[in-house]
């Protein structure tokens, strides 16, 4: 006889989800300031000493009074909301250095949140046991920003590194975590690369600990609202973050329900996993306080249900109770959102995305930004002329180039610091941050550094199996974690393949591998098998124009679903100071290389002959 299995709080979750829409509940601040607690209320006997104001420190008060915190969840849960968000926005050692509390508090503070949003949800469980509450532990998103520079005269400035901020998150990730959440909900997303870290942070606790809990990311946006999150519109920011399992994605605050109408459009319809949607109740008026009542809130909310585009919502500034009970009521009966299926292209971005379409002709990488494949680029990095050194990723990006490859290996050179700096000081140039990046070292320090810095969804350049299988798929995950699609070269054990079979034989181990081990999405691995120069007065390398091409036709049927790339101007190489010559070898190159399956070639980007305008003769 088989016993009914228990399902675990995940899994009842995702059945709820696909039967209806999930209220989740309103501001907690709106709420605090209706107590006016002054000063002294909020700091309590324990920190009526404390060197700094904590009025605005809301978290405090998980401490502090807690029977207050459990009183506002009561509150939404009687309004109808199904999950409970925790009082710890701000609760994480970043989060906290501005009111000067010791990062010992932060596993304190996030364990009295869930105690006090945990007791709320278990006195209406006991009430209505067939209707569950879930406690989702918030986390804000500090008030530092990775992505790019707050201060106007630096544009290189950052508050703080990749590796502070996953510690940061790290430390409120465990204190929720140990002490009992069943969701983890990142939410007020106003820095991708931040959230990255936090998804970096949370992606390794769960693989450490062996136990993960459902993730939401929700995010926001300020002012016109043309941009999405530190200047990246909606689909760029979604495929910098596709690659983490999620519950939901969705957005928060900003200025209210009908300023996010068109994202959330896009959003849904591109996302392949859940929608959820918090708004403000409107815009803040003069008084900083927000004018939409329950019932505008609620038609606003309805109809984006009604478009089908909705999971979960609930409210965020100036929602109240009468809000979500509003909300609730209007969307009860309303049919969830079905997440789109994946497309399984290939998806990049910068603030802007790019997706490679079938049909494509073929992405160009630009390759000035190299310094060991411009004496110019190399001369202006080493001088420190940044100005000049950015001007040639642009003048690549204006010869048509869809991504620019950045290269720093020169031994005169502080490999990390400098590719570290110039994507700090590109994400402020707006042609050049919208394109997606490919970051180019041969150690795998530069790579990381780069990918540290990286908002968007990057391509890495390149991993391979040289040092083995075991560092392969260590750095293949570690690339996944930092949501990077990677090059992965025709290189084994034995050395750099140069024929035919060896390079095929090489890019499917590696496929197995990645596809069977670690489960890499096959249309994020690009094999490059290896452009080698021809014509350099050696009989054996006359043919390695076409191993490339015949390499490339093969693998594209035996690797279903990857992408081919190649670094064209290393065919020529022998060519070098005849120009005319170089650019139509490439030209005649790509023309059989295209037809064969290469989808993307690193290039000198706005220096490519057109095949059919060759001189017959030089052809
Ligand atoms: N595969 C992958 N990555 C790569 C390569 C590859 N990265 C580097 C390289 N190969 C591709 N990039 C270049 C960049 C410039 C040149 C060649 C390849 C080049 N430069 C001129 C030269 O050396 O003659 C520089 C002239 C100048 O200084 O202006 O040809 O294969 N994955």
């Amino acid at each position: 006889m088989s016993s009914p299995r228990i399902l675990s709080t995940a899994e009842t979750l995702g059945n709820l989800l696909d039967e209806r829409i999930l209220m989740l509940d309103g501001a907690t601040g709106t709420q605090i300031q209706a107590l006016q607690l002054d000063e002294a209320a909020v700091r309590g006997s324990r920190f009526a000493n404390h060197a700094h104001d904590l009025k605005n420190f809301a978290d405090i008060l998980c401490l502090t009074r807690p029977d207050d915190i459990v009183q506002i969840h009561r509150e939404y849960l009687a309004a109808g909301a199904d999950i409970i968000e925790t009082n710890t926005f701000g609760a994480s050692p970043i989060g906290m250095v501005e009111f000067d509390l010791a990062p010992e508090l932060v596993a304190e503070i996030n364990a009295a949140a869930v105690v006090c949003a945990r007791q709320a949800c278990e006195e209406f469980n006991q009430r209505t046991p067939d209707r569950p509450r879930f406690v989702a532990g918030s986390i804000g998103p500090t008030t530092k920003q990775m992505a790019i520079s707050t201060q106007v005269d630096d544009p290189s400035f950052r508050p703080v590194t990749f590796d502070e901020m996953v510690e940061s998150y790290t430390a409120q990730t465990r204190a929720l975590m140990e002490a009992g959440v069943d969701i983890l909900l990142v939410e007020t997303v106003i820095d991708t690369l931040n959230l990255k870290a936090c998804l970096f942070a949370i992606g390794r606790y769960f693989e450490e600990q062996s136990h993960r809990v459902p993730v939401m990311v929700s995010a926001t946006f300020n002012e016109g609202g043309a941009t999405f999150v530190s200047g990246q519109v909606v689909e760029a920011f979604w495929h910098a973050i596709s690659h983490f399992p999620l519950l939901s994605v969705g957005m928060n605050c900003a200025l209210g329900p009908d300023s996010m109408r068109p994202h959330l459009e896009t959003l849904q319809r591109i996302a392949t996993t859940r929608i959820s949607c918090h708004p403000n109740a409107g815009l803040p008026n003069e008084m900083g306080q927000y004018d939409l009542s329950p019932a505008e809130m609620a038609q606003f909310m309805g109809e984006f249900a009604d478009a089908g585009w909705l999971n979960i919502v609930g409210g965020c500034c100036g929602t109240t109770p009468d809000h979500i009970r509003a909300i609730a009521e209007r969307v009860q009966k309303i049919r969830p959102h079905r997440p789109s299926a994946s497309d399984h292209l290939l998806h990049l971005s910068g603030t802007q995305p790019l997706t490679l379409r079938p049909e494509h002709n073929l992405l160009m990488i630009g390759e000035r930004t190299n310094v060991a494949g411009s004496r110019k680029f190399a001369r202006l990095i080493q001088e420190e002329k940044h100005e000049e050194a950015i001007e040639i990723a642009h003048s690549q990006i204006v010869g048509g180039a869809n991504v620019i490859d950045i290269n720093m290996d020169e031994g005169m050179l502080d490999s990390e610091l400098e590719m570290v700096r110039f994507l700090r000081l590109i994400a402020g140039e707006t042609v050049i941050a919208a394109v997606p990046v490919m970051i180019d070292s041969s150690k795998w320090s530069v790579l990381e550094a780069g990918l540290q810095s990286t908002q968007g969804k990057p391509i890495v350049n390149s991993i391979s199996l040289k040092d083995g299988e075991a560092e392969f798929l260590r750095r293949a995950r570690l690339c996944r974690h930092y949501g990077a699609a990677v090059i992965v070269m025709a290189f084994d054990e034995q050395g750099q393949a140069a024929e035919t079979t060896d390079k095929v034989k090489i890019c499917q181990r590696a496929y197995r591998l990645l596809t069977e081990q670690i489960g890499f999405p096959a249309e994020d691995i690009i094999f490059d098998p290896n452009i080698l120069t021809v014509a350099t007065g050696i009989e054996e390398h006359d043919n390695y124009a076409v191993n490339f091409i015949e390499a490339t036709r093969r693998l594209k049927k035996l690797c279903p679903g990857v992408h081919v790339s190649g670094g064209v101007s290393n065919i020529s190489f022998s060519f070098r100071g005849n120009n005319v010559v170089r650019e139509a070898m490439h030209a005649v190159f790509l023309y059989h290389a295209v037809q064969a399956g290469l989808d993307m070639g690193i290039v000198n980007a706005g220096q490519l002959a057109v095949y059919e305008e060759i001189d017959p003769e030089l052809k």
